[in-house]
């Protein structure tokens, strides 16, 4: 079967946040239809929107190779999220665990289950600067821009501080 290739936002502003982020890749990695093929740094990064009081986040961008077409990846990362503690109750609030899909291969889509590329893709640091890690040259298909110009588009980058080394995941298996 064909693969595509993915970019998974990964977020944590609840407990053991490095510990939520890892506990993801793994969960996603076990699936048979997604393999974790590379992982950014992981940074400290002050909220964006939502409650004013809620706790600094912890993000990090995944890319995965996946068999799976974008909705039952989606519908994967969801499970991820449910088996995390996540629970929806504020938009934006605190969560244990957060997983976006950035990209999948060059398609965009918009309809009322997913919008591709994601639709504040473009305008988030804490998006953009752990995606620069691991696929400075990936275009947005939405603009044709790489990830390295749409990050030096940004009017600012701050809040937001690298807190691992490179290693800070990798497969079990
Ligand atoms: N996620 C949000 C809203 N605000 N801010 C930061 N720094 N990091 C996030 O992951 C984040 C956010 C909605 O998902
Ligand atoms: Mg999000
Ligand atoms: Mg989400």
């Amino acid at each position: 079967m064909t693969a595509s290739i993915a970019y998974i936002g990964l977020g944590s502003n609840v407990g053991d946040r490095l510990g939520y982020l890892r506990q993801a890749l793994d969960r996603l990695h076990e699936n048979d239809g997604v393999d974790v093929t590379a992982v950014s740094h992981v940074y400290e990064t002050e909220p964006v929107g939502g409650p004013v009081d809620q706790g600094w986040f912890f993000n990090a961008v995944a890319q995965v190779s996946t068999t799976h077409q974008p909705m039952p990846l989606l519908a994967t990362m969801h499970e991820v999220e449910a088996t995390l503690d996540r629970v929806r109750t504020v938009k934006d609030g605190p969560r244990t665990i957060d997983l976006d899909l950035l990209l999948f291969g060059s398609e965009i889509r918009q309809d009322e289950s997913l919008t591709l590329p994601h639709p504040r893709f473009a305008e988030r640091a804490f998006v953009l600067v752990p995606m620069c890690d691991i696929a400075p040259d990936v275009r947005c298909p939405a603009s044709s821009r790489s990830v390295r110009t749409l990050l030096g588009a940004l009017p600012r980058v701050d809040g937001l501080q690298r807190t691992t080394d490179s290693d800070w995941w990798s497969p079990t298996d």
